[in-house]
């Protein structure tokens, strides 16, 4: 079993490599969500990480990218910006939403999840 995972994880990260500059997913908290998309679903959240210098940020965690009203950092679950790369992610992964698309923000409105995520998922 330990030797499955081993070498599953090592076909994954060498997919990954298989794929240009995959290794930017690992770059940001949770990047391996919504992974390319994070940054180039429209460009805006990778526009402001490539500003800044291509590292997750105190300052970067503070930003709003896709104007959606909820910070980058809130939406990768890591509101102070205080994740370094190699930690481990933050938070749920259910809970990460996309700081490149502003159809997808965390669910504090009260409306049923259930609908809200097939709402969701006609924008991805
Ligand atoms: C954390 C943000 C981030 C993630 C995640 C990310 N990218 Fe990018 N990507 C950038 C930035 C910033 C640039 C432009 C600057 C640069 O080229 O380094 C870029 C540039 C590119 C380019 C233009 C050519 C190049 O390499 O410069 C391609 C193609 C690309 N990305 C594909 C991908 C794919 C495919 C994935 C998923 C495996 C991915 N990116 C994940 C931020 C990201
Ligand atoms: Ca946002
Ligand atoms: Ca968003």
């Amino acid at each position: 079993m330990l030797r499955f995972t081993t070498i599953f994880v090592l076909t994954l990260l060498a997919a990954n490599g298989a794929f240009g500059h995959g290794g930017y997913v690992d770059l940001v908290p949770n990047g391996s969500v919504n992974s390319c998309n994070t940054c180039h679903l429209n460009f805006s959240f990778g526009q402001d990480f490539g500003d800044g210098d291509e590292q997750w940020t105190a300052a970067l965690a503070a930003m709003d990218s896709d104007g959606d009203g909820y910070s980058n950092g809130v939406e990768l679950l890591d509101p102070d910006g205080t994740w370094s790369v190699g930690d481990p992610d933050p938070g749920d992964p259910a809970d990460v939403t996309n700081p490149d698309d502003p159809d997808d923000f965390p669910d504090d409105t009260g409306v049923d999840p259930a609908s809200f995520g097939k709402t969701k998922s006609v924008f991805r």
